[in-house]
């Protein structure tokens, strides 16, 4: 019997169908009744996805029973439950994690491997749901790990979209984008419950009434209604019982007798309503910065956050709670402004639906949303169109100009003769064409706003809401990101997690300031010698899977320089090209150089209009193209852009890295959270003061990171004094020849034509400031070049990097949270 911890008795007593037994035999047991009866197959005629779906809903079973015991167990010690709202999920497959957090894995592959079953096989079949774009959705995804690791109950709540973020093909260089089916095979892990939905209305218009009091009162009447049916899946914490739930919703059409009520029409036209509808959870919107004006995506937005509101206040209900204390009960984290319509939701759910007034609506509304920022761009802060708002939403629309007219009004006061500052805070941006500025909005909307590395929270109050900061500075906090070392560590490098427990005992998974005692280690040679050879092998892993995808043989012992992330002009994967460019060169110029031999790999997804970030992946495949196949470079540059960058093979990339490239623009990235996992995983950093970076650097110690760059001040001050790229071209020779090969058309078979876009940009522009810092990041990158010819320095390195990294655990970030924000306390679950 595998046991965990907190049970105080076996499973099986309280299950007596034995579905919850967690022994070997009793997995297998299930394993086999799951494959006959769900499945409808014997063994032998079982296909992989049925061995995988049998053990998927094997797994699941046990996760169930921990959720029902955790329901259950709800409302002790006071209902109070975080409910983190966010448009994106970005999960990763769920069976390996599920059997981690069970405990139960390394028993179980080991079993398999003695019976020779190709467990990894079956593991590979699992569809990843990629409802999320990059940073923002991952990080939505640790976060109800920790949640339910650190025993706290909560609920996540998002969009079940029925085509994922798009799948990454890359033909003849150029990205090409194919629409995701996760659930083509059927998705084992979520329960369907149709008898959890809810009515969300779009469009009409308002009509005001007196209610039976005499009092005055407003009603919407929606022209078009549509259903919200709830999707769960369970999310169960690391050798814990508690298991929460992500609350996915998929909109339908509603009933046809709705539909005759709305006036909808005929058959036909019911057909069509009934499509209309169910676009709405369709497809996740693939960019990785707000669309202005796109109407569906609006509706998504609107249509999970009301689901989510009215499901939330039926909760509270069961539970017996009186509406005036639903803010003692819940407590909504906005995942940055696409929920925030929820502000004006609940506002409208509590007067128009509930009776309540508007001074102690507004108090529980406050009093009930949080609200983190995840962007500093100026461009990246959502704002709608009024006209678009308004005729979707007409009363949500009535409710923001109500807010916002209190609101100035409390500005005036607060700030009188400050005549500019009531337009700049308001919630409607009046310049030109009028829009709804949704961080206004949240953060009017909210009792606390938090950013998410410190040099993002302190930028926060110095530039995009800096009048908020100065008329409510009670509300801002920093809430450092943090990713979970469950997924990022114990799953992905098995290799090095094995070392690490071999030495401190593996406590460190959910107490990483443990991972300290490995810096004693650093200078111990046979220790090193092992950290050499784990990360050797999980390089070997890479370059098969390289190999296997792209065709393009990498040595593993050459030094594995990595970025995969979004691909962005502000992150700055083409000053990577420009540094390899920069040793082409000197190859060319000096074909007995002495360089370290080099593996470059990039990945990411460009968004599918971005014309620049699509002919920056052109681009890298093209200098691979000739990097790779130059006689005179042979053995020691190589250049891989790995397709389809996702969380299913993130897993073989960050434990394979030795060089993390972190070089975003100064001020630009709001954290990184990439940066944290190849760190944690023994990678050195080079990079800029951004994001979350700095905190990396400072915890790691200066001698162990490769800093390089203008700070953010720089930047910002060069911008202010005029920035002219072609000065700094004019006097870099290295620079010039780089540039000048591009443009001769050198790596696009002499046609001058196919990246004249990127250079134009860069030498006329250079919005990101490449080429001030060029010279700077090729100076980091020849120490570390000098650094990799010192393995055993290297490797100190490495280790001190994955000892201190303690700090970025999503349990670390979930506790501030937990503290600071959310005011809630662990609650354990038990099996009895
Ligand atoms: C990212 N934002 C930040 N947005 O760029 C990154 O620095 C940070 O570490 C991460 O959030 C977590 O805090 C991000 O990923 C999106 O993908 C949005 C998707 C929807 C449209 C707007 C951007």
């Amino acid at each position: 019997m595998v046991s965990n911890p907190k049970d105080k008795e076996s499973a099986a007593d309280v299950c007596p169908g034995g579905r919850s037994e967690l022994s070997l035999e009793g997995l297998r047991r299930n394993f086999r009744e799951h494959l006959f009866y769900t499945q409808g197959r014997f063994p032998r005629g079982a296909t992989k996805n049925d061995l995988y779906m049998a053990l998927a809903y094997t797994v699941r079973d046990q996760l169930l029973h921990r959720w029902i015991k955790s329901v259950e167990q709800m409302g002790r010690a006071g209902l109070r439950i975080v409910s983190y709202l966010s448009a994106e999920f970005l999960l990763g497959p769920h069976l390996e994690n599920n059997l981690i957090s069970l405990g139960i894995y390394d028993e179980f592959r080991k079993t398999c491997d003695v019976e020779g079953f190709d467990i990894q096989a079956i593991f590979d079949q699992e569809d990843e749901p990629g409802l999320g774009n990059g940073g923002l959705g991952r990080l939505a995804a640790c976060y109800l790990d920790s949640l339910a690791t650190l025993e706290i109950r909560a609920m996540g709540y998002g969009i079940r979209y029925e085509f994922g973020i798009f799948d990454q093909e890359i033909r003849d260089g150029w990205q090409v984008e194919r629409t995701d089916e996760w659930l083509h095979n059927g998705n084992p892990w979520e329960l369907a419950r149709p008898e959890i939905t809810f009515q969300v209305g779009f469009g009409g218009r308002t009509e005001p009434y007196e209610d039976e009091h005499g009092r005055y009162r407003v009603r919407w009447l929606p022209h078009r209604i549509v259903k919200g049916v709830a999707y769960d899946t369970p999310i169960l914490g690391y050798r814990v019982n508690t298991c929460n739930l992500l609350r996915l919703w998929k909109a339908e059409a509603v009933e046809s007798f709705e539909l005759e009520d709305f006036n909808v029409g005929d058959y036909y036209g019911a057909v069509e309503q009934k499509v209309a509808s169910e676009n709405i959870t369709k497809v996740l919107y693939p960019n990785d910065e707000p669309l202005q004006g796109k109407q569906l995506r609006l509706e998504q937005q609107y249509f999970f956050v009301s689901c989510s509101l009215q499901d939330m206040l039926r909760i509270h209900r069961i539970f017996g709670g009186e509406l005036k204390h639903f803010a003692e009960h819940f407590v909504i984290q906005l995942n940055d402004t696409h929920p925030a319509i929820g502000v004006a939701e609940l506002m409208r759910l509590l007067i128009d639906e509930n009776g309540m007034d508007w001074e102690p609506a507004w108090e529980i509304t406050r009093s009930a949303f949080a609200y983190t920022n995840h962007t500093l761009l100026p461009e990246a802060l959502e704002k709608w169109p009024i006209d678009l708002f308004a005729g979707l939403f007409p009363r949500h629309m009535e409710i923001i100009f109500e807010l916002n007219r209190r609101f100035l009004d409390e500005v005036r006061t607060r700030f009188p003769g400050e005549g500019e500052r009531p337009a700049r805070m308001s919630l409607i941006d009046e310049h030109g064409e009028r829009y709804v500025r949704m961080a206004h909005l949240a953060c009017v909307g909210s009792h606390a706003i938090n950013g998410v590395a410190e040099l993002h929270s302190r930028l926060l109050k110095e530039t995009v809401l800096r009048d908020f900061y100065e008329m409510m500075p009670e509300k801002f906090s920093n809430k450092t990101n943090g990713v979970t070392p469950r997924r990022f560590m114990v799953l992905s490098n098995p290799g090095l997690s094995q070392l690490i427990n071999g030495k401190i005992g593996d406590a460190w998974v959910v107490k990483p300031e443990d991972l300290r005692q490995l810096e004693k280690f650093a200078d111990d040679a046979s220790f090193r010698e092992e950290w050499h050879r784990v990360k050797l092998a999980n390089k070997q892993n890479l370059a098969r899977l390289i190999l296997e995808r792209t065709g393009i043989e990498v040595d593993p012992s050459s030094l594995f320089d990595i970025q995969v992330k979004r691909i962005h002009e502000y992150k700055r994967q083409h000053l990577n090209v420009l540094h390899i460019i920069a040793l082409y060169n000197r190859i060319k110029k000096d074909p007995s150089i002495d360089l370290c031999p080099r593996t470059f790999i990039f990945g990411g997804k460009a968004a599918p209009g971005y014309f620049m970030a699509k002919r920056i992946i052109k681009l890298v495949n093209c200098v691979g193209d000739v990097v790779n196949h130059d006689p005179d470079v042979a053995g020691r540059l190589k250049v891989v852009f790995f397709p389809d960058f996702n969380v299913k093979n993130a897993k073989l990339i960050y434990p394979a890295c030795d060089l993390s490239e972190q070089i975003s623009t100064a001020g630009k990235e709001a954290s990184g959270t990439g940066n944290m996992k190849f760190s944690m995983n023994g990678a050195l950093t080079i990079g800029t003061l951004d994001g979350a970076n700095v905190e990396i650097r400072e915890e790691v110690g200066a001698e162990n990171f490769f800093l390089f760059g203008l700070t953010a001040e720089e930047v910002a001050s060069l911008h202010r004094n005029g920035y002219h790229p072609l000065e700094v071209y004019r006097t870099n020779a290295e620079l010039q020849e780089v540039v000048e090969r591009i443009s001769s058309g050198h790596f696009s078979n002499g046609d001058p034509e196919l990246f004249r876009p990127v250079v134009d940009s860069l030498l006329f522009h250079d919005t990101f400031m490449l080429f001030a810092d060029f010279g700077p990041y090729l100076e980091a990158q020849r120490q570390v070049d000098a650094a990799y010819r010192d393995p055993e320095r290297w490797t100190r390195m490495s280790i001190l990097n994955t000892a201190r990294m303690g700090k970025f655990s999503s349990d670390r970030a979930i506790r501030e949270y937990c503290r600071d924000i959310w005011k809630v306390k662990p609650v354990p679950v038990t099996l009895d």
